[in-house]
């Protein structure tokens, strides 16, 4: 389900700077090589990728401490924006954090790395304009391309939860004053 202007976007951006103070955006490696999107997490599960493969991590890597909380106003929305879509009580465990510069993009994949299948996924858009690319069940065909804007959210469930998705190129913003960064806040119950 698509909740155009959902989020008061403005309002996350202090809550994001804290977070990423605390734990840097850093690019993870994959089996695919380095991402071009920049990721951070907060809450008590983090997902993390290196040479090792992917997972959920209770601890930054970097400082080998927790992540930070996860702030009142982040579950809130999660939680308030799952019901709205019909789930029943979304208490996410994890908050990951993408962080698009121009031309960064997330190729297809799926996520099914969280215990829960039947939990759902409420992703938040933040900052500069993007395409999202649905494929469903099979990877190939011709994608559902869905335009995001600052402060639409995504949830994600039932049979849409395990479909192959993806961000196509995020591109430069029409005004040079606006922040040259595109963010996601996608939240899961990992554990
Ligand atoms: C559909 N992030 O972090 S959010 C991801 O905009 C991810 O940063 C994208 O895909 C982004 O894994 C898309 C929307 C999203 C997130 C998870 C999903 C869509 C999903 C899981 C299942 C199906
Ligand atoms: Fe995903």
């Amino acid at each position: 389900m698509v909740l155009r202007q959902f989020a008061a976007a403005t309002a996350l951006r202090p809550a994001i700077a804290a977070i990423a103070a605390a734990a840097e955006f850093r690019h993870l490696r994959t089996r695919g090589g380095l991402m071009s999107v920049a990721m951070t997490n907060c809450g008590a599960w983090g997902w993390h990728s290196d040479s090792g493969g992917y997972r959920y991590v209770a601890r930054d890597p970097l400082t080998d401490r927790e992540w930070p909380a996860m702030p009142q106003l982040f579950a809130e929305l999660a939680r308030t924006a799952a019901a709205t879509a019909g789930f029943g009580p979304f208490a996410p465990d994890c908050c990951l954090i993408n962080r698009y510069a121009v031309g960064a993009l997330m190729g297809t994949h799926r996520d099914f790395d969280e215990r829960d299948l039947s939990q759902p996924i409420v992703s938040v858009s933040i900052g500069l304009p993007a395409v999202f690319c649905w494929y469903g069940a099979a990877r190939s065909g011709k994608p559902l391309s869905v335009p995001l804007r600052s402060g639409d959210v995504l949830v994600w469930g039932a049979s849409a939860r395990t479909g192959f998705h993806g961000v196509r190129r995020v591109a430069a913003a029409s005004d040079p004053g606006t922040e040259p960064f595109r963010y996601n806040l996608t939240f899961r119950r990992a554990r």
